[in-house]
């Protein structure tokens, strides 16, 4: 006998999953509310800035991802991008923060964009940044990246790679889509290998001819990488490459940075805060890492690291950072867990990190800045690490009908199960990240 089922995508669902939660929050929020208001703080300006908060779902992130060594698919797997957005209105739904979803082609191509675009909207969701993908070869594929996609040495290639970043912008323009984001995998194993100039002036070349198709509202996100699938050197292997060939591409490029795209230890906040300076900070795919580009839940290795990027955002938000609007993407690999229990608490993550960066009592820290004061300017900052915003963000979702509890309300619906019977069939085994 197939267990009860409710749509958690329905609001009086979620407001009755409500109920039990209501009176511990609301006791929770006014003491809070009284600690903050000590420091000067209003928590319902907070709670205000936190309910507009808003991260897009990496529509590769709903199914199971694995590893080059296996993967582990769940029960009712999304088998296609329709049913991806299905899942993707839980989490919204639950979250209130997730209107928009990052789509992945030729991983959710569709011949019917229009009809997508539709399915989203009747779910409540829009569409973000487009992702192109020229690191896999696709059946029936002419000409292989093998050896490089917009970098490769034959012209041929390269142009094979431009037109599906062309049609990557065409489908996104359908879709209602703004950006595309472009990561290449592009790069060397071995010393020798490729010419280090050569091979970024190929990139250049090739992406101001993506650069020319995009259309004037666009924008163009160039994510950089340090390492994998090539292991000697990257292309766009850092920032700084980043930078200077969104520099050399014009207005509407811009650096998108993957939080685990970096060495360890690297200081990710100052990348933040040198390309608000040069502003051309494009966005974010926020995941959290240890030790290379694990694609794990954001906050859940690093959550002071994630609070110290937030905390280069607000600071470049209260001064008015001129062309500073940072497009938030999450990009996960969940191999163990609920793809949509992980991608509601990491959405939910990056909005404590958020909230915890806007009750840093700012004047108090400039002025210990000013005077040198470095324990005091330390524990200042710290302090709205250290505080529990949890409050706040159940207050957020609250006000936006949204729910108090998004993975208990989720596993008391039943959805997962449902899915497992609305969506038999065999699920690929091989190994791979999606
Ligand atoms: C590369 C990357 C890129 C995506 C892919 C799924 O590691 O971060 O953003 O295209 O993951
Ligand atoms: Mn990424």
């Amino acid at each position: 006998m197939s267990k009860a089922f409710a749509d958690p995508r329905d609001a009086n669902y979620i407001a009755s999953a409500n109920q039990s939660h209501a009176a511990a929050l609301s006791s929770d929020y006014v003491a809070l509310g009284t600690q903050l208001d000590r420091r000067g703080i209003n928590i319902d300006d907070v709670t205000r800035a936190v309910a507009e908060f808003k991260v897009a779902i990496p529509s590769w992130g709903v199914g199971t991802g694995g590893t080059r060594f296996g993967r582990f698919p769940g029960a009712g797997e999304p088998r296609n991008v329709f049913e991806k957005l299905e899942d993707c209105a839980v989490i919204h739904k639950l979250t209130g923060a997730t209107p928009t979803v990052s789509l992945h082609i030729p991983w959710d191509k569709t011949d019917d964009y229009v009809g997508l675009r539709e399915h989203g909207a009747a779910l409540g969701l829009g569409f973000d940044a487009m992702n192109s993908n020229t690191f896999q070869d696709q059946a029936g594929q002419p000409l292989s990246y093998k050896y490089g996609s917009l970098t490769h040495t034959d012209a041929a290639v390269r142009a094979q790679a431009v037109q599906h970043n062309i049609d990557c912008i065409k489908a996104g323009a359908i879709l209602g889509s703004r950006a595309l984001t472009v990561w290449i995998g592009d790069g060397a194993n071995f010393p020798g290998q490729s010419h280090l100039g050569r091979a970024f002036e190929r990139y250049l070349e090739s992406t101001a001819a993506i650069y020319k198709a995009l259309p004037a509202d666009w924008r163009m996100f160039i994510e950089h990488k340090m390492y994998e699938p090539a292991f000697y050197a990257t292309v766009i292997q850092d920032w700084g490459s980043s930078l200077m060939a969104a520099q050399a591409l014009g207005p509407k490029a811009f650096c998108l940075v993957d939080l685990g795209h970096h060495a360890p230890n690297v200081n990710i906040e100052m990348i933040v805060a040198r390309l608000v300076h040069a502003q051309r900070l494009g966005g974010f795919h926020f995941n959290d890492s240890k030790y290379g580009d694990d694609d794990l839940d954001a906050g859940s290795i690093e959550p002071f690291r994630l609070f110290l990027v937030f905390n280069e955002l607000v600071e470049a938000e209260l001064a008015k950072a001129p062309n500073f609007k940072p497009a938030h993407m999450l990009d996960q690999s969940h191999n163990v867990t609920d793809p949509i229990e992980s991608l509601m608490t990491s959405a939910i993550e990056l909005q404590r990190a958020y909230a915890q960066a806007l009750i840093v009592d700012r004047k108090a820290l400039h002025e210990y800045r000013i005077g040198n004061d470095v324990i005091m300017s330390a524990q200042t900052l710290k302090r709205g690490f250290t505080t529990d915003v949890s409050p706040i963000l159940a207050q957020a979702r609250l006000k936006k009908g949204a729910a108090i509890d998004p993975v208990g309300a989720y596993r008391q619906s039943g959805y997962r199960a449902k899915c497992g019977e609305m969506r038999p069939g065999k699920q690929s085994l091989g190994g791979g990240i999606v």
